[in-house]
């Protein structure tokens, strides 16, 4: 019998409890401990969010639905395993155990639609190194952000959330993704305009003539930052007008601190004060469509190394 193919999903990872979250910042710092002020801000958020770590669950479960999938599609020939960012099971260890599961080849993806340099070839550039430590070769889908299916499901996700609105309520689509540190920009990097393609085509497919875009969850680094961050744009859009905003992370695929926090408390506290309604559409997560989008991607790339 042929040996399985790998597939390695990659995300960014969160901690397990409260008594991980230091060590993961640390991950995240590249090994520089965050001070004490910034740790206990960070703790304080994921107590705002219900002291939960909802990533880890998502995660999980989107990377049952894809085994599911895979192994409906194609029997015994897939190994699916998990390797995070910045917390355990490591990149690295998923590549190990595909290597321990006796795969010789392994398609990598990562739970984040857009390239940049600085995040998903980032993965991609730890997954390569540990593959050729293992002897496994390594093929990787660097982007699905224009893919019809996700394109799609996003368009639904929209209209499902304006048609939710008061009929009389003007209201802006924003599409968010991370920011990023704004030397990306000096690098030729694909990240923003990745970013607009998507909003682009869910504005266009959705029918939505009235949208911008904004960034979000910027670190707190000295450096600058992608912006305008969603904050900025906020009293912007009440100055204009505006009865509402309709917030599309479409740079993020499930719920996790980042949306919870910095859209459905920090940026919904922000548009109360401002008499701005402000919502978000449901996130992709497990939908059929979007793992389905995902399997795809994967046997495409089987497809052209068979
Ligand atoms: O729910 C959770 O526990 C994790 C939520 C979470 C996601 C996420 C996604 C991305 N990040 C990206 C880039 C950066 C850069 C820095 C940075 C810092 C943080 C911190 C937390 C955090 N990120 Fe994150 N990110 C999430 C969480 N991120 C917590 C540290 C505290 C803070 O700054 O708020 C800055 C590093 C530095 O300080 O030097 C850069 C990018 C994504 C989206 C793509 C992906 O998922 O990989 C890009 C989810």
């Amino acid at each position: 019998m042929k040996e399985p193919i790998g597939v390695l999903v990659m995300a960014y990872g969160t901690p397990r409890s409260f008594a991980e979250i230091e060590a993961y910042y640390t991950h995240i710092r590249r090994g520089r401990r965050p001070s004490e002020g910034e740790l206990r801000d960070l703790e304080r958020r994921y107590r705002a969010i219900g002291g939960t770590f909802p990533l880890r669950e998502n995660t999980e479960r989107q990377v049952r639905a894809l085994t599911d999938v895979l192994e409906a599609r194609r029997p015994g020939a897939m190994v699916v395993r998990l390797g995070l960012k910045h917390a355990p099971p490591f990149i690295e260890d998923g590549v190990e155990a595909l290597r321990a599961a006796g795969v010789r080849r392994v398609v990598g993806l990562v739970l984040a639609p857009h390239y940049s340099a600085l995040s998903v070839g980032e993965y991609f550039a730890r997954a390569q190194k540990a593959a050729d430590a293992a002897g496994l070769a390594a093929r990787f889908i660097e982007r699905y952000g224009d893919d019809p299916a996700l394109i799609a499901l996003l368009r639904d996700r929209v209209v499902e959330a304006l048609r939710a609105f008061p009929p009389a309520s003007k209201v802006k689509v924003v599409f968010s993704a991370h920011s990023l540190p704004a030397r990306i920009r000096a690098m030729n990097d694909p990240y923003e305009a990745e970013l607009l393609a998507t909003s682009r085509l869910v504005a266009a497919a959705a029918g939505v003539a009235d949208w911008t875009f904004a960034f979000q969850s910027a670190g707190q680094t000295p450096e600058p930052w992608l912006g305008p961050d969603i904050r900025e744009v906020l009293p912007a859009l009440r100055a204009e007008g505006y009865g509402g905003v309709l917030v599309a992370p479409i740079g993020f695929v499930t719920e996790h601190l980042e949306i919870c926090y910095d859209l459905d408390i920090e940026a919904r506290a922000e548009g109360e004060r401002l008499g701005l309604d402000v919502r978000r559409i449901r996130m992709p997560d497990d939908d059929p469509r979007f793992i389905g989008l995902l399997a795809d991607r994967i046997e495409a790339v089987l497809g052209a190394w068979e």
